[in-house]
């Protein structure tokens, strides 16, 4: 990547790479571990690519040290891991804590600090605890308060030495794929109801653990804590057509907006979003009010619980108007919104379909964050590129993209003002990739998953990104006197 120009960066700029524990840890029934709603989902056949489930992973419970061998090779700043709910609380409650599993967070952490990188830490990605989904999960209104003490625990326990949290990663991708679609654990498919009750209950917990830090936590422990947000880069499929355009703004509206505007601008859903819901109510015969949830005057509201904008990003899509077309008369998400994104043919796709490779979007998404959403910091919390097929451990194609996707970051830095902290590849290391199994790879570091080692190599981008972060690192070193 020797064409980037490393000195737009500031110099305490976090180059990071992240991952989630279902994704890498294995040790799926080990020392106490309670099953998740993944374990469960993935032992259902057919809902997987060939059945594969996370129950081994990259085995980083038990391979942990390896793990921390491949972040001091691309020598890192900051490293991303989320925190696997149901192995440091196996009934999702503070009333059973299993020891093994703050053990294991604990050695974590602390190794992460010897070697002089911060640790960033999700609280939940996807994972959330069988015992609890079996009590109404994400659409049971309890939810809130549990995630809340169990985000207390964690701030409690580790919080001495973990500055950076996120308490959700991406609940549009909970609620949309989990409760609409069906396709992501727990499966449920309940177009249209279930979608907006999880992302409301979803924006409660995290509301909740918020206030919690920022009352108890944050006198003492002084880090920042968010939520991270999803969002394609999205524009009208037809420039000229104004009702493509109306629909793109929606299509942002009920992506990013949904919950960036209730953290970040009014407290509440975007109005287009309460605008659409309502007409479709009175047309498909649903009560006023109904569908989308109104936050309680009772709760403290999420506006403002953000220290920081996370944001990952993938891909862009192209949107037509869909608000008259047949899709209007079912109740479904996709007919609330009335919009439907699409793949521009021009673009190059990535392993997997829905990622076509359009690295200035993020330019454009970053920029629009801070004009409509945030001048807070942003923080890119992932961004990647599959690999499907045969392994290329000289994956020239993921090279290049990470190339030309720091080029547009520092684009975004230094051309349009955005204050872009940190830069979080996905992943470190190939791994579960949900419904794909193993057979999409986004890893900087290539796992053979056909041997017991489950040995790490790393990949012709791996090494180019550590380029990148030791040029940087030796650029903005302060000169020796
Ligand atoms: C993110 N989609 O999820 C997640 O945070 C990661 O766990 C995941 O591995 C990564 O992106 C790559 O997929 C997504 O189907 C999962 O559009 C699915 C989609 C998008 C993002």
């Amino acid at each position: 990547m020797s064409a980037l120009d490393v000195t737009v960066f500031p110099k305490d700029f976090a180059w990071g790479a992240a991952t989630a524990a279902y994704q890498i840890e294995g040790g799926w029934n080990m020392d106490g571990r309670g099953p998740s709603v993944w374990d469960t989902f993935c032992h259902v056949k057919g809902r997987v690519f060939e059945d594969h489930n996370g129950d081994v992973a990259c085995n980083s419970y038990q391979l942990w040290k390896e793990d921390l061998k491949c972040i001091q090779q691309l020598g890192l700043t900051h490293y991303r891991l989320s925190i696997s709910w149901s192995r440091l609380l196996p009934d999702g409650t503070t009333n059973h804590v299993n020891p093994k599993g703050v053990a294991y967070y604990n050695e974590v952490i602390d190794d992460l600090i010897a070697c002089d990188v911060t640790p960033m830490i999700t609280l939940y990605h996807m994972d959330l605890p069988q015992a609890l989904q079996d009590l109404g999960g994400w659409n049971s209104g309890d939810i809130a308060d549990i995630f809340e003490s169990y985000a207390r625990f964690c701030f409690k326990t580790f919080g001495d030495r973990v500055k950076l949290w996120i308490t959700l990663n991406e609940p549009y991708v909970c609620a949309k794929l989990g409760h609409e679609d069906g396709t992501f654990a727990p499966g449920i498919k309940d177009p249209g109801i279930s979608v907006y009750l999880t992302g409301h209950n979803m924006l409660r917990a995290h509301t909740k653990a918020w206030h919690t830090y920022n009352a108890h936590f944050r006198p003492l422990q002084g880090g920042q804590v968010s939520l991270a947000l999803n969002s394609d880069w999205a524009e009208p499929l037809n420039p000229d057509c104004p009702k493509d355009a109306e629909a793109t703004e929606r299509y942002k509206d009920f992506t990013l907006g949904w919950f960036a505007c209730p953290v970040f601008c009014t407290g509440d859903y975007p109005e287009s979003m309460r605008f659409r819901i309502e007409n479709r109510n009175l047309d498909l015969g649903y009560k006023q009010g109904s569908r989308l949830p109104h936050f309680s005057k009772e709760e403290p509201t999420p506006l403002g619980t953000a220290d920081f904008f996370a944001l990952n990003y993938y891909t862009s899509r192209k949107v037509k108007d869909l608000s008259s077309a047949g899709k209007n008369n079912e109740l479904s998400f996709v007919g609330d919104q009335g919009a439907e994104g699409v793949v521009d043919p021009s673009w190059p796709i990535s392993g997997v379909h829905w990622l076509a490779v359009v690295p200035d979007g993020l330019r454009k998404l970053l920029k629009c964050i801070k004009d409509t959403y945030s001048s807070l910091p942003i923080y890119i919390t992932e961004n990647g590129f599959s690999q499907m097929g045969p392994v290329q451990i000289e994956d020239a194609d993921r090279s290049q993209f990470y190339q030309d996707t720091l080029q547009e970051v520092g684009k975004a830095i230094s051309q349009d003002g955005v204050n872009v902290k940190a830069y979080f590849a996905w992943s470190l290391l190939d791994n579960f990739e949900w419904n794909d199994g193993f057979n999409v790879r986004f890893g900087l570091f290539h796992v053979d998953f056909s041997t017991p080692e489950l040995k790490r190599t790393i990949y012709r981008s791996g090494r180019e990104y550590a380029a990148v972060i030791s040029k940087h690192r030796s650029q903005t070193k302060p000169k020796s006197v």
